[in-house]
C-alpha cells in the first residue's frame, strides 16, 4: 500500500525555541515500511499545506495517517482529514500519537465520516495490521488492538514487544537540516527510555504509559547514535537517567565509541542529585542543555503540582547543574490565579538566578488527573489554546492584564538571555552556524517579540472555536488512575529500574524521601 505519515503544523513554541525531528511518527512510519509497504512521510513544521496537497496529488496514497501529540493541533489534522477524503475518497485517514489517544472518540465525531480510525497508544505496536485492515478489509479495522472506529472499538492498545527492534526512519524525513534547539543547529532527536515511574497531576506522560518505564539496551542505543549525522542530539526521554547503571554504562559505551555531539537532555532535581557522576560523565560527553522541570518556586507551588519535590532539593539540584557548566533551563507554572504582585516575585526571582526560565500557563489536558479534579470550569473549549500558553481557566487578573503580565514576565527572562549581551556571546557562533548555512538559531534570535505578544494572546480567545472539545465530567477530589491510562499498567514488572531506585522512586512520589 501507497503509506503517507503525516506531522502537523508547528505551535508557537516550535516558532522560536527549537523545532525537532518527528521521532514517534518515523517509528510508526518504519513498522510500516518492514509490513512491506510503500512510505512516504511529510512535516508540516517544515512544509507548508500546499506541498502535502501536492503529495496527495501526484503520489496517491492509499492511506494516510496524522500523528497528533500535541491538543492545539487536532483542528488542523480534522481539517486536513476532510480535505483528504474530499480529494481522495477512497483513501484510510487514520490518526494517532499521545493527544489523540486520550480523545479517540471525539476525533471521530469532528472528523463527520473522514477519519476512519484513531490508533491509541504506541503506533508502531499496531499500525501494520490496520494497514492491513486498511487493504484487504476495513470492516476488520475495529479488531486492531487500540483501533477505535466508528465500527467499534479494538482491544486496549499494546506495547511492542522489544524497544530495541526498531529504529526509527530518519531517511524519510526531507528536511533534516530545520530541526534544531537553541545552539545545537542542526539537531536529531533520539530515545534512550521510554514512560515514567513518577505521576504528576498536570502530566499525562505516565498516563499514557500506564506507568511504566522501559529502557533500549545499550548497544542498539549506540549504534542508533553512531548513525546520527547532525552535531546536536536532542535525548526526548521524559526524564533522563532515572536508572543510573543504565546513564552510566550509555555514557561509557558513546566514550568507548569516540562519539562527539552536543545534547539536550530533561530530567528532574531529585534524580540530578542521585545520580551525580552520571549526570557529570555525560557533561563530559557533551550536554550543552539541561531542563529541570521545577515547576514552582514556594513548597506550596509543589504540592498543588504534586511534583512531590522538595524545594530545598530543587535549588540544591540548580546549584549541582551550574557546577558542571551546561546551560540550565528551568519551567515554571503560572496559575491563572496569579495577580501581579505574585508575577513580580516571580520576575524578582528570575533575575537572581543565573538559569534560562520559562514560564508555561497551568493548563488541564485529557489523560491528566488535573482534567478530572480541577474546579474551576474551562473558559475556552477551542482545542487551539491548549498549547499552555493561553489561558484555559478562569483568570483572577482581566484576561489582558494577565497576558500582559506574562507576556512582561518572558519578555524580562528572554532579555536575560537573548538580550545584547547574550547576542554579542552568541556572535561567533552565530557567524559560524550561518557561514554553514544554519539559518534556524539566527532566526529565533530576532523572533520572539512577535510571537510572544499579550495582544495577539487575546485574539486568539475572540476566534470563533471550529472545533468544541467535550468537557471534562463533574470534578472530583480523587480520581483513580486506572480511568486515566491509555496502555493498561503493568505494575512492579513494567519498570525496568532496580529495587533501590523503585523505592528512591516510592519515597519521592508519596513525598516520604528525606
Ligand atoms: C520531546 C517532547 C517535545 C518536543 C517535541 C518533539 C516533537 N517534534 O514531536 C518539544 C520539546 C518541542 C515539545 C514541545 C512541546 N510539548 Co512536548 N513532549 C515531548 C515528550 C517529552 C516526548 C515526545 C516524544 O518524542 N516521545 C518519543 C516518541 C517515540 O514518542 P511519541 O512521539 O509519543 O510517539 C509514539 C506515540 O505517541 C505514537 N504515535 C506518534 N505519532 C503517531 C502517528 C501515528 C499514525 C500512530 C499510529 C501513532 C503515533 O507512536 C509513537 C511510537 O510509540 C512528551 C511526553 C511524552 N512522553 O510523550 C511531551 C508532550 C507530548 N509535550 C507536551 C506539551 C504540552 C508540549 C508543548 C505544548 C509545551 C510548550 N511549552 O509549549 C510544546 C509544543 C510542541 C510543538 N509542537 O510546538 C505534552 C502534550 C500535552 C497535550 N496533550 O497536548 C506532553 C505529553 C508532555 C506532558 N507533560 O504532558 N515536546
Ligand atoms: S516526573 Fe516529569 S514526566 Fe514524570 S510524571 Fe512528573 S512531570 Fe511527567
Amino acid at each position: 500500500m501507497r503509506f503517507l505519515a503525516v506531522h502537523p503544523g508547528p505551535l508557537m513554541y516550535t516558532k522560536i525555541f527549537l523545532r525537532l525531528e518527528p521521532l514517534g511518527l518515523e517509528l510508526a512510519a518504519e513498522a510500516a515500511r518492514r509490513a512491506g509497504h510503500e512510505v512516504r512521510l511529510i512535516d508540516l513544521q517544515v512544509e507548508n499545506h500546499k506541498a502535502y496537497f501536492r503529495m496527495l496529488e501526484d503520489w496517491r496514497p492509499e492511506a494516510v495517517a496524522f500523528s497528533c501529540n500535541y491538543l492545539a493541533n487536532v483542528p488542523e489534522i480534522v481539517d486536513l482529514a476532510k480535505a483528504t477524503k474530499a480529494r481522495l475518497p477512497d483513501c484510510y485517514v487514520a490518526v494517532g500519537g499521545h493527544s489523540a489517544s486520550f480523545i479517540a472518540k471525539d476525533f471521530l465525531a469532528h472528523g463527520e465520516g473522514a477519519i476512519d480510525c484513531v490508533l491509541r497508544g504506541e503506533g508502531e505496536a499496531a499500525i501494520a495490521d490496520l494497514l492491513e485492515a486498511a487493504e484487504h478489509d476495513r470492516k476488520a479495522a475495529h479488531k486492531v488492538a487500540g483501533a477505535v472506529t466508528l465500527d467499534g472499538d479494538g482491544p486496549p492498545p499494546r506495547f511492542v514487544d522489544d524497544l530495541d527492534a526498531l529504529r526509527p526512519a530518519r531517511d524519510l524525513v526531507r528536511h533534516r537540516r530545520k530541526y534544531f534547539i537553541g545552539s545545537l543547529d542542526p539537531a536529531a532527536s533520539i530515545e534512550f527510555s521510554r514512560g515514567c515511574p513518577w505521576d504528576c497531576n498536570f502530566c499525562s506522560a505516565w498516563t499514557f504509559y500506564g506507568r511504566s518505564y522501559r529502557t533500549m539496551s545499550v548497544d542498539v542505543a549506540v549504534e542508533e547514535l553512531a548513525r546520527v549525522k547532525e552535531p546536536g542530539v536532542f535525548i526526548v526521554d521524559d526524564v533522563a537517567f532515572i536508572q543510573s547503571s543504565h546513564g552510566q554504562a550509555l555514557g561509557e559505551a558513546i566514550a568507548k565509541r569516540g562519539i562527539k555531539k552536543k545534547y539536550y537532555l530533561e530530567t528532574r532535581g531529585d534524580v540530578l542529585l542521585r545520580n551525580k557522576e552520571v549526570f557529570a560523565l555525560w557533561r563530559r560527553l557533551g550536554v550543552e542543555y539541561l531542563f529541570l522541570g521545577i515547576e514552582a518556586i514556594d513548597e506550596e507551588g509543589l504540592k498543588k503540582h504534586r511534583k512531590r519535590a522538595s524545594l530545598g532539593g530543587n535549588f540544591e539540584a540548580l546549584e549541582y547543574a551550574r557546577s558542571l557548566g551546561m546551560t540550565v533551563a528551568i519551567n515554571l507554572i503560572a496559575d491563572p490565579d496569579w495577580d501581579e504582585t505574585r508575577f513580580q516575585v516571580v520576575r524578582d526571582w528570575c533575575l537572581e538566578i543565573p538559569e534560562v526560565v520559562n514560564i508555561s500557563v497551568a493548563t488541564p489536558y485529557p489523560g491528566t488527573e488535573i482534567w478530572r479534579t480541577e474546579q474551576r470550569p474551562l473558559t475556552t473549549r477551542d482545542y487551539r489554546m491548549f498549547d499552555i500558553q493561553h489561558a484555559v481557566l478562569p483568570t483572577r487578573l482581566p484576561l489582558d492584564r494577565f497576558y500582559r503580565e506574562l507576556v512582561h514576565t518572558q519578555q524580562v527572562m528572554a532579555r536575560k538571555h537573548l538580550g545584547w549581551k547574550a547576542l554579542r556571546d552568541a556572535s561567533a557562533l552565530t557567524a559560524r552556524l550561518l557561514a554553514k548555512g544554519q539559518t534556524n538559531f539566527f532566526k529565533m534570535l530576532w523572533r520572539f517579540n512577535k510571537v510572544y505578544n499579550a495582544d495577539l494572546l487575546l485574539a486568539d480567545h475572540a476566534r470563533p472555536a471550529p472545533y468544541a472539545m467535550t468537557p471534562p465530567p463533574p470534578a472530583q477530589t480523587r480520581i483513580d488512575p486506572k480511568l486515566l491510562f491509555v496502555h493498561p499498567p503493568r505494575g512492579r514488572h513494567g519498570r525496568t529500574i532496580d529495587d533501590a531506585t523503585e523505592g528512591f522512586v516510592e519515597a519521592t512520589r508519596m513525598g516520604t524521601a528525606a
